[in-house]
């Protein structure tokens, strides 16, 4: 496959290189695509050395896949001229996500209703993905009601400006912002930026994204997102009511057999999932597990993974395998062979 990773330089596009090379992705030819400010850098893949080019550049190499990551503006703009010359986009921005037209995709979860005419596939956010993750296999047996989410969320989700924010705050060093307010000691409850209806783009992110994935618009979702100093990965509470009742050891049997998802859950030994602990892994993990006494037919749980990972290249670099495995990507390699 001739592969070019969009946003290269970046925070995810970084650890995109990493997980392709990690899973041994069939790559014939890399592109590294970033801003015209990185063009002609030099970035390390494997063994070799890769010069970064610009996006006009990439489209007239007419890549096999592209896997973007590099803001919403630019998938808005670019994702579409890729497509145009046969590129499947996978875009882990959250410009396409809920457009109808287009497929939003957990492998484990719905990667069958990908096809070839699917030339701009979304990438769920790092946020969803956890959560749905841990949510699919018990909703397909209990049928959920309504989640409350609450969500603890590392600052690489923000970004290398957030990182470093953090890193200066707690070493007494002033720099530059990314945030309205000191991170360091601090919890913010406002991920990405406030809309009309008070609630938050990433809390609206969780509301919707869960019912596209699922297939599924019976079920209701209300979200809280907090930024916390943390840097390994997003912690959530979550409270979810069924329609019917469930057994607890079977919930935690349900969640253990699902592919990606690693139950850590005994009060005994203090084992519960944590952002240090989740941090360079691809599993979704869950504890915690334990029944709402208040209320019929409801569970808490705690999920956490590593945002950059399963919440964002891990998922882009399977979807792309997916597409592979089942030939729904045009390559030039086997065209020419
Ligand atoms: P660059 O490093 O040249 O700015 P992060 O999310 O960590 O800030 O990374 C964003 C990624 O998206 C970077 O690789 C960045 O490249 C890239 N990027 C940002 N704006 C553009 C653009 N207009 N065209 C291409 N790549 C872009
Ligand atoms: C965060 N979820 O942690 C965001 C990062 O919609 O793709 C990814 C934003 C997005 O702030």
């Amino acid at each position: 496959m001739k592969v070019a990773v969009v946003g290269a330089t970046g925070m995810v596009g970084q650890v995109m290189l990493k997980v392709l090379a990690e899973r041994n992705f069939p790559i014939s030819e890399l592109l590294l695509v970033a801003s015209e400010r990185s063009v002609g850098k030099k970035l390390p893949y494997l063994d070799k050395e890769y010069t970064v080019i610009g996006l006009a550049d990439a489209i007239a190499a007419q890549p096999d896949i592209a896997i973007f990551s590099a803001g919403g503006d630019t998938s808005l703009e670019w994702a579409p001229k890729f497509a145009k010359v046969g590129t499947t986009v996978i875009d882990n921005s959250s410009a396409w996500r809920m457009d109808p037209t287009k497929k939003l995709v957990v492998p484990e979860i719905n990667a069958n209703v990908l096809t070839d005419e699917d030339k701009i596939i979304a990438n769920p956010n790092c946020s969803t993905i956890q959560l749905v993750m841990a949510l699919n296999p018990l909703h397909k047996k209990y049928k959920m009601k309504r989640v409350v989410v609450s969500t603890y969320q590392s600052v690489s989700g923000t970004g290398v400006k957030a990182v470093e924010q953090m890193e200066n705050e707690a070493a007494g060093k002033r720099g530059e912002m990314a945030y309205p307010y000191p991170i360091n000691r601090n919890a913010l409850p406002h991920c990405d930026v406030f809309m009309e209806n008070g609630y938050t783009k990433e809390e609206m992110k969780l509301a919707r994204e869960p019912q596209k994935i699922l297939d599924d618009r019976t079920f209701s979702i209300t979200a809280t997102a907090v930024r916390i100093p943390t840097s390994g990965g997003h912690s959530e509470s979550v409270n979810v009511e069924f329609q019917n009742d469930f057994d607890l050891s079977e919930v935690r049997k349900l969640l253990s057999e699902t592919s990606g998802v690693v139950v850590q859950d005994n009060p005994d030994t203090n084992t519960y999932p944590m952002p240090i602990y989740a941090h360079g892994k691809d599993e979704v993990f869950v504890g915690r597990i334990r029944r709402d006494e208040t209320q019929r037919n409801t569970l808490n749980m705690w999920i956490v993974s590593d945002n950059l990972r399963k919440g964002a290249a891990t998922n882009a670099v399977q979807i792309a395998e997916y597409l592979v495995e089942n030939n729904l990507v045009s390559s030039t390699s086997k065209a020419i062979s």
